[in-house]
Formats: structure tokens, sequence, C-alpha cells
């Protein structure tokens, strides 16, 4: 904590912290080998948002849900954002599905094919519009585009037909509408992705103007790359547009944000708060799956080690660091951060809580709550909802 940094201004800054959790994972979800289905999984929109706002009334910074199109697909999307609200939470990102369709084999946008490349774009459109009706700020689009094969098809042509779909969705969007543009190393496409990390998805951004950010997920690069370098570079360029929160051990795990790397995520938020991005535009949202955990407590830990990441990173003394900084002094510059990283928030998180007259400990309010019991003995019956369902 620097001298002007108070131990109020942490717990002020902690309490504007304002978390997207996705619609998709709250419902099943699995690997390709087995889909583990759980009692009590939502089977519509709505009961997802239910999950949903039972996260935000427990945590008091999860105010946010992203949808998923078609997987949230409804009649009326105004009358949903209306549910939403009477809950107590906003509807977040559109997230376009240009991946699932015998269509996609050989890409969406990207497709060598005139006629799947309208299809994939008349899609990209169609979300522009349930935003409209939504009032979603954000597009959130990820490309499982890419070729398995050298000579497969040609890379260069590829970006200039991304390019062109997003020129057209870019200048379909409103004044305060954004689109955010993700990156990922590899899967599906083995050999050429055709986003496959934040310098393609910025150059892209960089053609098509200020609304068009670059999210990252941090679950999408290859292993070693610094990711909060990354973070701070996009910061510094006003392209950061959103997180897609989860961890990691091999590729994309899609596992509990924090749960593999509390360290790594602690030096994310950090670059966040040095750069200024805890009181910017930028999306935090969460991109999980809980295939083995129960999803509700999963998701309230998942928002907890955001942040605690977050507290830790605002308790690094940058005066002292600056310091050590400037002296050179290189063991002294890493203790700074290790100190507040080493911190014990817990307490100060508590105590955040218990201002906003929540229960100090969300996992355990949760559980007494009996919201869990409820829903397995009332969603019966139906389809449960699930990943692509
Ligand atoms: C895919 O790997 C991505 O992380 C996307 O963010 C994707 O849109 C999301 O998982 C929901 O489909
Ligand atoms: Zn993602
Ligand atoms: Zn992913």
């Amino acid at each position: 904590m620097t001298a002007g940094t108070s131990k109020d201004a942490v717990k002020a800054a902690l309490t504007t912290q304002a978390l997207e959790t996705p619609s998709w994972a709250y419902g099943n979800s699995g690997t390709r080998f087995k889909v583990f289905a759980q009692p009590g999984v939502p089977r519509t929109t709505r009961e997802k948002l239910d999950d949903a706002a039972r996260v935000h009334a427990h945590t008091g910074v999860a105010p946010r849900v992203a949808l998923h199109i078609p997987w949230d697909k409804v009649d009326d999307y105004a009358a949903l954002a209306e549910y939403a609200s009477e809950r107590g939470v906003t509807l977040g990102a559109i997230n376009a599905n240009v991946f699932q369709d015998d269509d996609y084999k050989l890409g969406s946008v990207t497709n060598p094919d005139p006629a799947v490349r309208r299809k994939a774009l008349d899609h990209l459109l169609e979300c522009v519009d349930i935003m409209d009706a939504t009032g979603s700020r954000d597009l959130k689009l990820w490309f499982s585009d890419g070729i398995n094969y050298p000579g497969q098809d040609d890379i260069r042509t590829r970006q200039d037909r991304l390019s062109e779909a997003l020129r057209t969705t870019y200048d379909r969007l409103g004044d305060d509408q954004r689109m955010l543009i993700e990156y990922k190393l590899f899967e599906p496409a083995f050999y050429a992705t055709d986003i496959p990390d934040w310098g393609t998805a910025y150059a892209h951004c960089l053609k098509l103007g200020p609304k068009a950010q670059v999210v990252v997920d941090t679950g999408h690069h290859a292993p070693g790359t610094n990711i909060e370098f990354i973070v701070a570079t996009l910061l510094r360029e006003g392209r950061l547009g959103a997180f897609d929160f989860n961890s990691r051990f091999y590729a994309d795990d899609d596992l509990m944000a924090g749960a593999a790397d509390p360290f790594q995520l602690f030096r994310i938020m950090y670059e966040v708060v040095r750069g200024g991005g805890l009181t910017s535009d930028i999306a935090f949202m969460l991109d999980q799956c809980h295939n083995i955990e129960a999803k509700i407590p999963a998701i309230i830990r998942s928002v907890m080690n955001v942040q605690e990441a977050t507290a830790k990173a605002l308790l690094v003394d940058a005066d002292a660091l600056a310091e050590a900084q400037r002296t050179g002094d290189v063991l002294a510059s890493n203790a700074v951060l290790m100190d507040a990283y080493n911190t014990d928030v817990r307490p100060l998180l508590a105590e955040v809580r218990e201002d906003s007259g929540l229960d100090p400990d969300p996992m355990r309010a949760y559980q007494q709550s009996g919201w869990q019991e409820q829903i397995v003995k009332d969603r019966v019956g139906g389809e449960q909802a699930g990943w692509g369902a």
C-alpha cells in the first residue's frame, strides 16, 4: 500500500469491481470424452440468470451475465433483460457462435465458400440486433477458423475475408457498442488459426477503429507466455477490451480462475491496476466450464479468486516500488511485489462484504442458503442446458 493508498481506498476500489459470469458455465459441460450431468442444472436461460443472480447476491461483485447465441436464444430479448434486472443482474456480452455448424468445417467468415461466409456474417449481424434488444454493450467474437495442414487454404486470403466480415459487423455497431476480438493459439484448428495471437487481433482492431478491442482469454496462450506483458501493452495502446478469466495447466482447460496459478492472476491484476484498468471500460469476464465440481459454488470461488488477486494488486506499495526501481534495487523491487502477493487479503475482503451487508463468507452463505437443494428439487423434467445446447 502506498502512503497515499489508504485501506479505505483499497476497500472502495474492491467494492466497485464488477465481474461478468458466463451463462454457459451454469449449464452442463464436459470434455469430448464425457459430460457428467449434474442435478439441478438450469433448463433455460432464465434459470441460468437465476443462478447468476445467486452468485451476485453472495459476492456483490458479479452483476453481469454474458450470453451465448444460439445457446441462449429466446423469443423476446428485451423481456429477458427485464427478467435479469428484476433479479439484480444485467445482460453482458453477447457471444456469437460461428463454430457449431457443419457448414463451418473449413471456417466461418474465412471459409472459401462465399455462401458460408455470408451465413456466418448474418449471424454476427443478428447478434448486434440482439444487443440492441438486451442493451448489451459488447459483441464478443471468437472464431474457430483456421487450417489443419500447410497449403489447405491461403493464409493471406483468409485474413482478407476475416477483415471484410469484421468491417461489415463493425459498421453495424451502435455508438455505444463495442466489438471484442478474442484470439486463441490453436484448437480446433491445429496448423494455423486465423486469429492466433494478440498481435493479429490488435492489427484488425487498429484497422477497424476505436470500438474494436482485444479480449485476453487467459487460457489461450502458449505455455510460458508472459500474459501480463500483453495486458500492459494492450492497456498502453488503449485496446484492452476484456478478459476471459480461467485457469489452465495445459491448453484451453477452462478451469476456475485463480485455481491453477494465482500468482499469474495477481501479476495480471497488478498490470491492470498499474495501467488504470480497474476504473476503465474493460469487461472482466469469466469463461469457464465446471465439468466435475458443483457449478454455482465454483463460480463463487472463481469470483473470490479474482477479488483476492485484485486486492493484492491494490496493496502493492507503489511508492516503495518506484523507489526501489529508481535505485536499481532488484531484490527490493521484487520484494515489494511479493509482500503484496503474500498478504492474506481474506480478512480485508470479509470486511468489504460486511460493509455491504453481505455474509463475509460467500461459499458458506451459499451452502446455507438452501438454493442448491431447491434447484435439485425444482429443476426436473425438460432438457438440462449444457455447453452447446
Ligand atoms: C473458445 O475457446 C473461447 O474461449 C470463447 O470465448 C468461446 O466463445 C466461449 O468459450 C464460449 O463459447
Ligand atoms: Zn474465451
Ligand atoms: Zn477458450
